[in-house]
Parts: C-alpha cells; structure tokens; sequence
C-alpha cells in the first residue's frame, strides 16, 4: 500500500497499537526537547522517577522562556537546569543562545527521527520531515526515561498546496488562512500534512512557521516532506549528513483533503484574542498600533528578520510605536549582521534589539501600553497573555508588522509599493550560514555523582493519594468554550518565576478568570475535600504546561466536567489523576451552576468497567451520565492517583 509520509513515520516508530483513528499507539522516542519553564519541572520529575540517565539517543534542555532575572528565581532555575542536564545526561542550551523550537531545528532535527518536547510548539520539527509532538513535562521524562510515548492515532489531513506565494506574503499568511478556515479547533484529532509542488516556494524554515502554529489548529502535529529544500537547509547548517528524504509513495492517500492555491493567498492578520480570529489585512487597516514585536518560534527563521530590515531600511518607525526585535537565537544575530547591511538597518530605524529567546511571547516583558494595540509575529494571542489586562494583540507576518512599524496604523503590506515606492526585497539565502555551537554544552560520559543545586524556590514534586471512590464536592468556577492553559494558570513575569514550586504557584489558578479561586480552593478542600470545574468545548486549549493541571490538583480538584478537551490539557489531567469527564449529553452543561454540589460514586468500578459515572447534582436533584475515553493504560494510571505513582509501582 502506497504510504504518506505522515504513515512512514508513525509505521518506523510504531511500538504497539495500529494506525486505526481514534485508538491508542505508541511510539518509540528518539529525541525529547524541554525548555526552562516546563524544564524544570521535567527535571524534577526524573529525579522523582529515580532516573540515572537519559535513554533517548538525544534530549536537549533551552533556556528560552524565564530569560529576566528580576530576583534570584529565575537564575537558580537556569543553574538547577545546568546541574540537572549533567546528572541525566542532557545537552544544555545556554540562557540566550535561543529559542528551543528553532534551535533545535538548526542544530539537532533529523528528518524521519521523532520527537517529544515540553512545549506545545514542538510540531515546528515537523517542518524538515519529524515526527515531532508537544506534551506535558511528564510525558517527556517517561520518554526520556525510554518508555514510548501514548496518543490517540489521529486522522490524517492531507494539504495539498499549488502555485507560489505572491510577493508581500510569506508562510505565516498560509498558517493564518487556515486558522481562517479551521478556527483553534478544527485540527482536533488530526495531523496535518503538506504536499504538492506549491511546497517548492517554502523554505526549512517557511515550514517551520506552518507546522509550529499548526498547534493553534489544535492538531496533534504537522508534517512536511523532507526533500531538496531540506536538504539544502541542512547544507547552509553544516550538517548535510544528517539528510535523509522522506516523501510520499506514489498514490498515497489521505482521510481527509484541503487544498490551498498559495497564488491566492493575501496578507492574513488573527484579530484579538484568539489565534482563530483571522480576516484580511485590508478588513482591518487603518487601526493605530503601538507596538510591533518581531520575533518567537512562529516566525523564527533568519529570512523572517532579514525581510523586515530590508523593509525598514533608510526609515525610521512611526514614533507612536516600540518596535521591538526579538532574535530567534544567536546564530541568527550572528547571521544577520554579516548579511550586508541588515542588522544595522534594524538598529537605525528604531528597532529596540533584545536577547535571544521568547520574552513577549509568553508575557516575560514587552507588556503593551493599555487599550492599545500591539502586532507580533507570535503564535498566540489569548487574552492577557501579553501581560496587560486589556490587550489588544493581532498575530501577522513580518512583511504586515513592518508595515505598520513604519505607518503606525495597521496596514496592508502590499501598500508599501505605494508609500514608498518600494519592491518587494527578494531574500537571497546565505549557501553557508555562521554556525556557534558555544552555547550549548555536551552532557559529560559520567554523571551519577552530579548532585543537583537547587535554589530556595525549587521544590520536589508533591505527593499525590490515588482516586477515590465516591466524592461529594462543589462546582468551584463554570467556563465556556476554548478556555486556555492561560486562563487557567497565566504566566508572565509575575508567574513564570514559580515552575518549579507548585505550592506558590497554585496561588495563581483560575486568577485571570476569578481571583477568589485559590481562597474558595482551599476552603473546598478543607470542608468537602475538593472540587470540580465544568467547562464547554475544546477545554485547556494551547500550551503544554502540565502545571494548569498539577496546580489545580494540588489545590484538589477531583474531575473536569466538560463538553470536549485539548489534546495535550486532556493528556495532562490523566497524568496528574484529575477525571476529565465528558456530558454524555452537552446540554447539561446548561443545567449546572457555580456552587452547585456535585456528588460522584463507584467511581473506581466503574473505570475498571470503563463504565460512564453518574453524577448528580445534589442542589438541583439531577443526575448527569458523565463519560471518558481512557485507554487501559491511562484507567490504571487514573486509578494509581497518576502518572508517577503509576510509574513507580512498575519500576
Ligand atoms: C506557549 O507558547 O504557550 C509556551 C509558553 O511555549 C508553552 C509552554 C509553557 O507554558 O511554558 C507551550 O506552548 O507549551
């Protein structure tokens, strides 16, 4: 049977289940990424699981995301990092040497390899040809401790692209047409493939910009073919050996079909706040801006920084607006100041240069000024994440964000012929770009005497009891559809500081929704031993921070009782033993209110049944059928209270 390339991979990892939809598989890891802010909580996690060394062929741990050391925290958590990469074996990404999605793409990615990584973007791999998932920090340390990785074997969609990106567009108008056309949702279930010889205009990195917010599709990943272009790609990388091509037998099919013509493809913009918002430039030109922010793993590449200076080049930026350059990593700074004149073309028109890694991305600074509206070549735009309240922040291409750096107003790039007389520049590719492996340090041979060095703030992973058999606990917060790991447990520079010590940094769940939550928690807890959530469609959607689960455990919530899940925030309840109940009938979900008690019994049977439980509403003397796709694997892993109790009673 003629294989897609997306068939190919899963098939050479494939260590048991099969490739049926819907049914759980698993899968042999080969490389595993962590960054700091989930990082240190992986760390943790193999120190839990008693782990000497790493068993994948590679694991690599950044430090991209908790960059401003405002007090001591976030610097103990980068020696901690240091000193936990040396006892498990891990290579160690220097803080500032850059963005881990990137990175590792440029240094470490082989095409046909897999890969899981404790961050949600970790399909942007996907681009040269890996089979690459993100995952909650604890399913990384099972596969760095050599178990395989468990997911839903999904459908998968093939993409196919015709034609070629007209000038003033550019990857990232591709990936925002189909969050047009797909919303945060529509990828649920599914990993989606390109193919067709509209691929021959997307470079390793244009792919790269495609399959990272392919996550904002809610896709289990993305995959890319790994052909000429990669293999010129890892050529300019010095790495050519690394190549191999991995492309679609003659014929092969897809279950689902999309088709994108990319010479109709125009400027794209994802309007506040959410990735799904999107519409056309020109709906919304004319908006005054603020501030305009290059950077992030979604438009990382160097072509991404290089077509903004060439745009801003001889200018100067609208004085109403901070233009802030966040570089991918060093090598693309290193890169770009040897490309004639580009780097300085950036600083001369007022770009404020800032250290290689996340930052605004994540909300680690560049908050925008209030009720103003900031453009970024970010992937996500939930509410508050930029760190202000009321933000206003659209996600668009580098060739979109340049233009309103220097309008001030949001403004169709294609516009820029006009104004300034301008073509569009046309990026030629170094053959050979400056490669510095300075910054990521090799793990040593021997490493079972390294002790780790923890700061005051680096607290071990708390103790979890396993799932009880019948609960009587009140409804402590209803949400709607979508809700976000940021909604649940923000970050930002208020926040971040806490990865590595769960009790502070319970303090601040549910807190952008409801700031009494933790209080009510915690009287919940006392008094009924706990609580549940009830929320609508696709709950825990975007990041890969298990932390919106163990948090909230922590706190005792007992179940989720919702109308769908996000994949890695479903998997991420699993793992922490908190039930994710799904209405048998959705429109219950009307029927519930905050504060109404909630009593669920035979819990423990009926999972060993696989049995739906009922749940009744002792306030409105109602009962609701509550039902759960779990696997065998994840029943006994919810029985054992979770995934490390789990893990330490088969090893
Ligand atoms: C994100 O983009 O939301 C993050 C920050 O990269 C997260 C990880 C985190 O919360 O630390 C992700 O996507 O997984």
């Amino acid at each position: 049977m003629p294989l897609n390339v997306t068939q190919k991979l899963i098939q050479s990892h494939l260590v048991s289940g099969e490739m049926t939809p819907g049914t759980e598989i698993g899968l042999r890891i080969d490389q595993s990424l962590t960054q700091d802010a989930t990082g240190t909580m992986v760390m943790l996690e193999l120190e839990a699981m008693n782990l000497d060394r790493v068993k994948t062929e590679l694991s690599v741990q950044y430090v991209d995301h908790n960059l401003l050391q405002t007090d001591y925290k976030n610097a103990d958590d980068h020696l901690f990092l240091r000193s936990a990469c040396q006892r498990f074996g891990l290579w160690y990404s220097r803080p500032g040497n850059g963005i881990s999605h990137a990175v590792h793409t440029e240094r470490f990615g082989i095409p046909g390899k897999s890969l899981i990584g404790s961050d949600s973007h970790t399909p942007a791999a996907g681009g040269m040809g890996m089979l690459a998932f993100g995952a909650g920090g604890i399913d990384v340390a099972i596969a760095i401790a050599g178990e395989p990785m468990y997911v839903k074997m999904p459908q998968i969609m093939g993409v196919k692209l015709t034609g070629k990106l007209p000038d003033w567009t550019s990857a990232k108008d591709v990936v925002l047409e189909m969050l047009r056309r797909y919303d945060v949702d529509g990828g649920r279930g599914k990993i989606i493939e390109y193919y067709g010889e509209g691929l021959d205009c997307l470079s390793a990195m244009d792919r790269h910009v495609i399959a990272n917010m392919g996550t904002e599709l809610g896709a289990t990943t993305t995959v890319f073919p790994s052909d000429q272009k990669i293999q010129q790609f890892l050529q300019s990388q010095d790495r050519e050996e690394d190549w191999v091509e991995l492309v679609a037998d003659e014929g092969a099919e897809y279950d689902l079909y999309e088709e994108i013509d990319l010479a109709q493809i125009e400027p794209m913009i994802a309007c506040p706040s959410s990735p799904g918002n999107v519409v056309r430039v020109q709906e919304v030109a004319g908006k005054e801006v603020n501030q305009v922010v290059i950077g992030s793993s979604a438009n990382p590449g160097l072509r991404d920084f290089w077509i903004v200076s060439a745009i801003v080049k001889d200018k100067v930026v609208s004085d109403r607006v901070s233009f802030d350059v966040n570089p991918t990593s060093r090598q693309t700074i290193e890169n770009l100041a040897a490309i004639d004149s580009a780097f300085l073309d950036l600083i001369h028109s007022g770009a404020r240069f800032h250290q290689a890694g996340c930052l605004g991305c994540i909300g680690m600074g560049q908050a925008p000024a209030s009720d103003q509206i900031s453009l970024r070549t970010m992937p996500r735009n939930f509410p508050g994440r930029s760190g202000t309240a009321d933000d206003k922040v659209y996600l668009c291409s580098p060739e979109t964000a340049a233009a309103a750096a220097l309008t001030g107003e949001i403004t169709d790039p294609r516009r820029l012929e006009d104004i300034y007389t301008m073509k569009y520049p046309q990026f030629v590719p170094p053959e050979k770009e400056i490669i510095n492996t300075d910054m990521l340090v090799a793990p040593p041979d021997n490493n079972s005497e390294i002790e780790l060095e923890k700061g005051p703030n680096i607290k071990s992973f708390p103790e979890f009891e396993k799932l009880r058999d019948r609960v009587n606990v009140p409804v402590l917060l209803k949400v709607s559809d979508n809700i976000s790991t940021d909604e649940i447990l923000p970050a930002g520079t208020r926040v971040l500081p806490y990865r590595s010590n769960i009790p502070a940094i319970s303090q601040f769940v549910y807190y952008m929704v409801d700031d009494t939550f933790n209080e009510r928690a915690q009287a919940a807890q006392e008094k009924f031993g706990g609580h549940v959530i009830v929320a609508g469609e696709n709950y825990a959607q975007g990041s890969s921070r298990e932390h919106a689960a163990i948090a909230p455990r922590y706190l005792g919530q007992v179940a989720v009782l919702a109308k769908s899940y996000a994949r890695i925030g479903w998997q991420n309840l699993v793992n922490f033993g908190i039930l994710p109940l799904e209405f048998a009938n959705p429109a219950d979900y009307n029927s519930i209110e905050e504060a109404d008690q909630l009593e669920l019994v035979d819990i423990r049977e009926s999972l060993r049944q696989k049995a739906p439980i009922a749940v009744r509403n002792v306030n409105k003397d109602l009962t609701y059928k509550a039902q759960y796709s779990l696997s065998d694997r994840q029943i006994e892993i919810m029985l054992a209270g979770g995934l490390i109790n789990w893990y330490k009673s088969r090893n």
